[in-house]
């Protein structure tokens, strides 16, 4: 497979630099309709924005190895998010569970993560602490899909984690507002 990639991509090139020699548009039009046929393969952008610029589609996924795919999400002020955080891994919630929570600033992430160890039976989510909350999904196993949306807050650089015990130490991310 690679070994003919190789070849090809360096015939594009040449035709490429070829057809700039000519000038001939039709070569460049073919060349333009190679690069989505490669994107197909590929998955959905996680971070996707609405043409009018009003909604922010994340896509967050979670695995088995306590990782979220974003550790960073970038939105503007004003913007309306719609997360859907995906587990992709094949463990079920109640050993490998994942959940979304956005935290507001200046939160003590550990103190909030091992208050929330006390609320298995509500996502992880703790009533105790929900004034530190901006938003949050529920918890989720292998296959399993949740979305929640909400309104950016105000410019600025917010927490999020996965509040299942212990998973803050590597499902953690930075939700930017600009
Ligand atoms: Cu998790």
């Amino acid at each position: 497979m690679r070994k003919i990639a190789v070849p090809i991509l360096s015939l594009f090139a040449l035709l490429a630099i070829l057809s700039s020699c000519g000038g001939g548009s039709d070569s460049s039009t073919a060349e333009s309709t190679e690069k989505p046929t490669s994107m197909v393969a590929e998955e959905e952008a996680p971070i996707e924005v609405s043409a009018d610029g009003s909604t922010v589609t994340v896509r967050l996924t979670g695995d088995d190895m306590m990782k979220y795919n974003l550790d960073k999400i970038e939105v503007k002020a004003g913007q309306k998010i719609k997360l859907t955080l995906t587990h992709i891994g094949k463990m079920n919630k109640e050993v490998m569970g994942h959940n979304f929570v956005l935290l507001n600033p200046g939160v003590d992430v550990q103190a909030f993560a091992n208050e929330a160890t006390k609320f298995k039976g509500q996502d992880y989510i703790p009533e105790s602490m929900k004034g530190d909350i901006i938003a949050h999904t529920s918890l989720v196993g292998s296959g399993e899909s949740t979305t929640v949306e909400f309104d950016a807050p105000a410019p600025g650089t917010y927490k999020y984690i996965c509040s299942f015990p212990a998973h803050y130490i590597t499902m953690h991310g930075e939700l930017v507002v600009n």
